[in-house]
């Protein structure tokens, strides 16, 4: 059996390319396997074999040789950054490590579950997902903004401070996607701390390889991508992990 780490996602999950980043960051091989997100079928995340690795039935999920498995995108990015010494993305000084942890503890319910409510609605019409709550996603996404843009990045180039470090990596997954060029579906205009972040992790290494998918995929905001578009999107998305994997020999 090979001893290259097993990823089981697909690019187009946010938690997912969070994890998928930070490894392409690092140069670190790895072999995506393709779960789809919420099926009972062969490869999906509800079928009995993947809840024995995961039972909450969620992507990203990390198996290595060994027969170890991991669930939750934060706890996977923190516990890679362990296991490999990464101290540059997650500090190994208490202080410096707590506020990385902080703002992936405030995530969750502040900016995850707030720009899922965004993003779902348009793509899957057939959820009807009801307006209100819609709005309240809106809202709720509009007070974590303005925490981000008067607290964490006032004054700092990075939501920690002056390095980047894999709270960047899970908020920018959520937020970036919903950024003109992408998607669109929010306007960042009263948040210029927050538009120079989104600038800045743009320069990131790997950034356009993850974000591949949401390149092809484009506007969102005013019709929903047809079936061939989202299709599409993921083989390139595919197409441009492969390449990037052959590359570093995983
Ligand atoms: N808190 C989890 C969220 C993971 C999550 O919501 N994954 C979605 C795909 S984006 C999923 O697997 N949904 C399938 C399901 O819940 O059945 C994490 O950060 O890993």
């Amino acid at each position: 059996m090979s001893d290259t780490l097993k990823l089981y996602g697909v690019p187009f999950s946010q938690p997912v390319r969070a994890v998928m980043w930070l490894m392409l960051y690092k140069s670190e091989p790895f072999e995506m396997i393709l779960t789809n997100p919420g099926s009972k079928g062969d490869n999906g995340s509800r079928n009995p074999a993947f809840l024995a690795k995961n039972p909450a039935g969620t992507i990203p999920t990390i198996e290595e040789a060994n027969g170890f498995t991991l669930g939750e995108a934060h706890a996977i990015m923190a516990y890679l950054c362990n296991k490999h010494g990464w101290e540059d993305v997650y500090p190994g000084e208490p202080q410096a490590r707590a506020k990385v942890d902080w703002y992936l503890n405030f995530h969750h319910r502040n900016v995850r579950d707030a720009s899922v409510g965004l993003v779902a609605p348009k793509i899957r019409k057939d959820l009807d997902i009801p307006q209100a709550f819609q709005d309240q996603a809106r809202a709720t996404l509009t007070s974590a903004l303005k925490a981000l843009n008067g607290g964490w990045l006032e004054g700092n180039t990075y939501l920690t401070g002056e390095h980047l470090s894999i709270a960047d990596f899970a908020a920018y997954v959520e937020i970036g996607q919903l950024q003109a060029g992408f998607t669109n579906v929010y306007d960042f205009g009263d948040f210029p701390n927050v538009m120079g972040w989104l600038e800045t992790m743009k320069q990131v290494r790997e950034h356009d390889t993850v974000h591949t998918v949401l390149a092809e995929l484009g506007d969102i905001s005013v019709e929903a991508p047809a079936m061939e578009t989202i299709k599409n999107a993921n083989i390139s998305a595919l197409k441009a992990l492969k390449s990037k994997l052959a590359e570093l020999g995983g």
